[in-house]
């Protein structure tokens, strides 16, 4: 409790916020993690399901309608979840400071659900910057250009009307680079920052992981926001609990 009010103090005084969020955000929302186990949405996706075969460019190369199929089965999931009041806090706080004009709160996500634009954030895609793509949307393999069909229900791998290529979801997979332009707004975010705050993510995963670090190093507060320890090193701040729960007490609006 002491941590919740002292970060309650920084957030008021903070003049740039930089909150980066992770699989846990969505966890009560029912969307399964990638590591660990939720209460609320079970079993965590990399427990059951190999990570290089699915989440790889050569594991969609090998088996191409597997990892189609796999993504639609997400998707059907994902469809119908709502945000939480950890997505709804976030997005409040982020109207607010917008109309205050005094803070300026960027949001940066790994998540690829869109939960945090269904919350009410602003869905300009430097509002909230998904660095690690967007499951609702997709792309050719071969040329780039994003498809547009509608692919629900579809479970064989479309083909692009320009080029025949392949068609894949528009998420960062393993061994691929992230969109170069969002990464910079993503960095600069982090580098400018007076408070980061990091909201259920494992730490795990680079180049993300790395951004707590650069906002340390240029002086930042670090608050982590998760039930479980992470393998973050560089936390100010650890508020154990879930977001759901603990972000509408940090968070007024
Ligand atoms: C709650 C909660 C509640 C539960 N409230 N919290 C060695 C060192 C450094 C890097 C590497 C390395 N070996 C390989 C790499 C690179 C690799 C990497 O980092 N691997 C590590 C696993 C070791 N990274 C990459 O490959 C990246 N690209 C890259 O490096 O490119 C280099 C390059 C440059 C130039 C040219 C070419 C290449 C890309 C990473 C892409 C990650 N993709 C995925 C899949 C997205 C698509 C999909 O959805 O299918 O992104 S993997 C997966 O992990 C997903 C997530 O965004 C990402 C991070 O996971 P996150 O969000 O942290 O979730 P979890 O599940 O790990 O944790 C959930 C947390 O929530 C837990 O802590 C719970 O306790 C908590 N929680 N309930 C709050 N209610
Ligand atoms: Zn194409």
């Amino acid at each position: 409790m002491e941590s919740i009010e002292e970060v309650k103090t920084l957030i008021g005084k903070a003049k740039r916020v930089c909150v980066l969020t992770g699989a846990g955000v969505s966890a009560e929302s029912g969307i399964a993690t990638f590591r660990g186990y939720s209460e609320e949405a079970g079993e965590s996706l990399w427990s059951q399901y190999d990570p290089q075969q699915l989440a790889s460019i050569e594991g969609f190369l090998r088996e191409p309608e597997m990892v189609w199929r796999w993504y639609q089965w997400r998707r059907q999931v994902n469809q119908d979840k709502q945000p939480n009041p950890a997505h709804t806090a976030i997005a409040n706080w982020q109207k607010a400071a917008k109309n205050s004009g005094q803070q300026e709160v960027s949001l940066i996500t790994q998540n690829v659900d869109g939960l945090h634009q269904k919350a009410g954030s602003d869905p300009d895609q430097f509002s909230v910057i998904e660095i690690h793509g967007n499951i609702w949307q997709n792309h050719c393999l071969g040329c780039d250009k994003p498809y547009l069909e509608d692919v629900t229900g579809i479970q064989t791998v479309p083909t692009c009307q320009s080029c025949g290529g392949q068609i894949r979801p528009s998420v960062v997979w393993f061994g691929e680079a992230l969109d170069e332009t969002k990464w910079q707004v993503a960095e600069t975010a982090a580098y400018c920052c007076d408070l980061f705050l990091s909201i259920g993510t494992s730490s795990q995963v680079y180049p993300a992981a790395g951004l707590m670090m650069l906002a340390k190093s240029q002086g930042a507060k670090v608050v982590e926001v998760n039930p479980e320890p992470t393998q973050s090193r560089v936390v100010d701040y650890q508020i154990r609990g879930k977001a759901g729960e603990i972000l509408p007490k940090l968070i007024d609006y």
